[in-house]
């Protein structure tokens, strides 16, 4: 079973990931790792912090000679910006009186954060949920997407829409509807997508947006989006409807839901399943050589709670940015009384981050799943336990179904 944690507060000395259960033999690099994590960092929109970081990933243990161990793999990325911050984030007792914050922000970790663990000050809130976390999963999640690309499974991601501008066409439907570009694979979705400056396919639709953005900075607002993550080169029979922590699904949901801001998670169609007839909406099977296929993905490559085989497609909504620079109303937490909320550095946008976040947390998910059918100590064995499946298993012979 693979496994990740990790650790680090937004201003601190940096962040950490330690991911165990990888396979021995598996080819990873730095580069590999900062490559996606200088994806996360791009889009229209984002803050001054992004100006100030150039996040890379230093790797401290479980690799030798470019190869994986098998030991826990532990990752580093250091803030730059704690630099401005070695006073205020001091591990032991700072030299001089350092500010205490006392206005929370609506919508924000803030509140709760601050009564749940008793804290006197709303900064050690404000630290540890901040979407910075995300660095540390993106260079996580990396080292299974590497292995994931090692079978043909690519994970890929793109803006669907931000504030509301949605493109003319809805390209997730040439996957939902298996058109001929359902095949495309998921990293050439990537490279499509990481052309634009809010990761959308539609070049009109992002000119709107860009705009749209530029309004919201203006007013001091900000804005959130939605997106899809599609996985390509599945193999059949990840996850299970045995039990219902074995269901694919369920975990893919779960794993899309914890990125910070994500407030709404589809599989396939979704929600708009539930508007049509059933004879609309399930894909009918056909045989396509010796292989079982679907005319249509609409079930969003997973039925039962297992893979079929097809791309996997996800949609994710991003709520809007809750740090406001005009401000809503809420109680300054030393006085009682009402107040603005606090001001404080942050994104006006971070949706197309978000989508490369996504990507990562999907990435993770399959390849535990396709460890769990798979795993063995070394990348070789996982290889040959999946050569075998396809030679031996999931076959369905004719002659299995002969009456008794
Ligand atoms: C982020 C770093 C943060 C924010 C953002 C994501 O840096 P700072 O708080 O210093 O500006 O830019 O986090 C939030 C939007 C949030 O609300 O916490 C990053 O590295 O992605």
């Amino acid at each position: 079973m693979i496994e990740f944690t990790t650790a680090g507060e937004s201003h601190g000395k940096g962040l950490v990931a330690v991911v165990s259960g990888i396979p021995s033999n598996l080819i990873i690099s730095e580069e590999y790792i900062n490559q996606h994590l200088k994806r996360r960092q791009l889009g229209y929109g984002r803050g001054l912090r992004m100006k100030i970081e150039s996040d890379t990933a230093e790797i401290l243990t479980g690799v030798r000679f470019a190869k994986t161990l098998g030991s826990p793999i532990s990752l580093f990325i250091k803030n730059k910006d704690w630099e401005n911050w070695i006073e205020k984030m001091s591990v032991g007792l700072p030299a001089k009186d350092v500010e205490k914050i006392s206005i929370p922000r609506p919508g924000h970790a803030d509140l709760v954060g601050t009564m749940k663990y008793g804290y006197d000050d709303i900064r050690n809130s404000i630290e540890r949920s901040s979407a910075r976390e995300t660095a540390a999963r993106v260079a996580a999640c990396s080292v299974a997407r590497k292995l994931l690309s090692e079978f043909g499974i690519e994970v890929g991601s793109y803006v669907e829409s931000i504030g509301g501008i949605y493109p003319k066409e809805n390209y997730a439907g040439r996957y939902l509807e298996g058109s001929n570009l359902k095949n495309m694979s998921a990293d050439k979705l990537n490279l499509l997508a990481d052309q634009s400056d809010v990761r959308v396919m539609d070049e009109v639709q992002g000119k709107k947006i860009i705009s749209k953005i530029k309004q919201a900075k203006k007013l001091g607002d900000t804005l959130g989006g939605t997106f899809y993550v599609i996985v390509t080169g599945m193999p059949a029979g990840l996850g299970s409807f045995v039990d219902y922590n074995s269901r694919l699904d369920a975990e893919l949901s779960k794993s899309i839901m914890s990125i910070q801001a994500v407030k709404g998670v589809e599989i396939g169609l979704g929600f708009a399943a539930a508007n049509y007839f059933g004879s609309q909406v399930h894909d009918e099977i056909i045989l396509k050589g010796n292989e079982f296929t679907r005319k249509t993905n609409h079930a969003g490559g997973i039925e039962g709670s297992i893979s079929t085989g097809l791309p996997i497609i996800i949609r994710g909504a991003m709520k809007p940015i809750s740090t406001l620079m005009s401000p809503l109303q809420s109680v300054d937490l030393s006085t009682m009384k009402k107040v603005d909320a606090r001001r404080e550095r942050s994104d006006f946008v971070a949706v197309p981050a978000c989508a490369v976040i996504a990507e990562s947390m999907a990435a993770w998910t399959v390849a535990k799943y396709f460890l769990t059918k798979f795993g063995g100590d070394s990348i070789e064995e996982v290889k040959e336990n999946y050569r075998n499946y396809y030679k031996n298993v999931f076959r369905i012979t004719k002659k299995n179904f002969s009456r008794r």
